[in-house]
């Protein structure tokens, strides 16, 4: 990108060189001393020096945000999806430039950069709809002329914790549906991307100022981990914490949350696998197992981590795997030719070569990759994408790695293949491709993929926004997103109504002096 283009881009979205790190609706501010550089991890170019929000920042930011909640609350949910609606025409509005910033600042190819801004445009939508459905059941009552229902309250000011890979469509996720709960939304962004996280609050700020709305509903605040990020898990004014990220995060998260009774959705590490049946179609087993492993260079949740291919058809599948692989061209992210960007940073580079060795020193041989390139761009981001051919008990193939290694095994049977599948740690999204409907519903049974996300025929990654995402034991247990995800950011309540007069005990308890 041009200094031309990069000044375009910076005014349409409201950045300059010089920023401040915390919002709720006006003024951007923060009175940290110490400065986040954001880079690009492609060029190292230095974009914008970020001020960081300190204890101070904090307060204000959480004080907004509580008295928002009280007017929030309010207005009816139409009338607050009638808001989110406007921010989904802002973001389409801002699509083109919001998508070359996540490139920009994150490093996934442009194509990729345009989808994750259009998962906050569908979640808008989702949410949109959501808004008039935020119904519970009537339910009957034991008791004459009694009644029971269920409603669903505004909970609070939601605390929402993302990571550098998904820098906007995670956030859209939780506080589009939490907007239309009648919740404010108190945003710690990564500190790897701290623009996309003021481009968009720019864009929201715009919208809810055109309409009038108090400041707090829709807050930023970046900065440290040890001070934002630890002051948010412990406050119970945040009575939901929604945060992604690793698995030791998610740990320290839950434990802190969970001492004060608070709620939490966790979407952490993930270890995804696809089993690739000798029944199954190959040519779109090969698509999907190349954009899971190979796609966002490796850095999504929902990666394809592990192939469980059948020995029948393994060397052939692998060759033409290793073929594809050849073909991906590493570079500048915003190159249309380019299939695969850089990594986030050179720490991820590291991680990468760690991984690397482990596995060769823990029996994996290297079919293809392996090794950092040359950096095209100036920055020592670059790798080739990797495949292994190793056990499953690996130690190293049991830890999600944050970069583009695939590790490749061969099973005989259904059984050993599920087996397989389900022996790690974490449980986020899996898939197999088999054209046996026997096959894919025992993948989906019960003796199936113990995942939160379960594809046949479908990758592992690339998940709608309509659907529930998230995933079971190290991957923590919450979902966000679509299906019923918006209970976890209102408040139950079951209410019984006597409109008979006569008082009635349950249970047929009989009770008068
Ligand atoms: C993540 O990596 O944290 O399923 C989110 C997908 C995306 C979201 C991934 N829709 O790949």
């Amino acid at each position: 990108m041009t200094t031309q283009e990069k000044n375009r881009l910076f005014k349409a979205l409201g950045l300059k060189p010089r920023l401040a790190g915390a919002n709720c609706g006006g003024e951007w501010f923060a009175s940290g001393a110490d400065l986040i550089e954001s880079r690009s991890p492609a060029t190292g170019e230095l974009l914008a020096k970020v001020a960081q929000a300190d204890v101070k920042d904090y307060a204000r930011i959480m004080q907004a945000a509580t008295s928002a909640f009280v007017a929030w609350r309010a207005v009816p949910a139409p009338r607050r999806g009638e808001i989110v609606r406007q921010v989904g025409v802002a973001l389409r509005e801002k699509k083109e430039m919001l998508g070359r910033l996540v490139s920009l600042e994150m490093g996934k190819i442009l194509t990729e950069g345009l989808g994750e801004v259009q998962e906050m445009i569908d979640i808008c939508d989702y949410a949109v709809g959501q808004s008039r459905c935020l119904c519970g059941p009537t339910l009957q009552s034991e008791r004459p002329m009694h009644r029971m229902m269920e409603q669903w309250q505004p909970l609070g000011p939601i605390g929402v914790i993302s990571a550098f890979n998904f820098p906007v469509a995670v956030w859209a996720w939780n506080s589009a549906l939490a907007w239309v709960c009648g919740d404010p939304v108190v945003w710690k962004p990564s500190s790897k991307a701290p623009l996309c996280a003021i481009a968009c609050q720019n864009v929201v700020n715009e919208v809810f100022r055109a309409n009038g709305l108090p400041e707090g509903i829709s807050c930023v605040v970046i900065g440290r981990g040890a001070t934002v990020g630890e002051r948010m898990i412990a406050d119970s004014r945040l009575p939901l914490i929604s945060a992604t990220g690793s698995t030791r995060m998610g740990k320290r998260i839950g434990a802190v949350v969970g001492a004060r009774l608070g709620r939490t959705i966790l979407e952490l590490g993930g270890n995804n696998a696809l089993i690739i049946s000798d029944k199954a179609d190959l040519t779109g087993a090969l698509a999907s197992a190349f954009f899971g492993a190979v796609g966002t260079a490796g850095q999504r949740c929902t990666s394809t981590r592990r192939l469980i291919i059948h020995e029948k058809i393994y060397a052939t599948f692998i060759a033409k795997l290793v073929t594809n692989y050849k073909k991906v061209r590493v570079g500048d992210p915003l190159d249309p030719k380019t299939l695969m960007g850089p990594l986030i940073d050179e720490d991820a580079v590291k991680a990468y070569e760690a991984a690397i060795k482990a596995a060769r020193q823990q029996g994996g041989k290297v079919l293809y990759g392996g090794k950092v390139i040359e950096p095209p761009l100036g920055r020592r981001t670059f790798v080739l994408p990797t495949v292994i051919e190793i056990d499953n008990g690996a130690s190293i193939v049991q830890h999600e790695t944050f970069a583009p290694i695939l590790y490749v095994m061969k099973y005989r049977k259904l059984d050993d293949a599920l087996r397989l599948h389900n022996d790690v740690p974490q449980g986020l999204s899996s898939a197999i491709f088999t054209d046996s409907v026997a096959e894919a519903e025992t993948f989906l049974s019960w003796k199936g993929s113990d995942c939160g996300i379960a594809n046949v025929n479908v990758g592992t990654s690339g998940a709608e926004i309509g659907g529930a995402f998230g995933g079971e034991k190290e991957t923590g247990g919450g979902r966000e997103s679509g299906s019923d995800s918006w209970k976890a950011y209102m408040r139950r309540q079951t209410n019984t109504v006597n409109w008979g007069g006569e008082i009635h005990l349950a249970q047929g308890v009989e009770f008068s002096a």
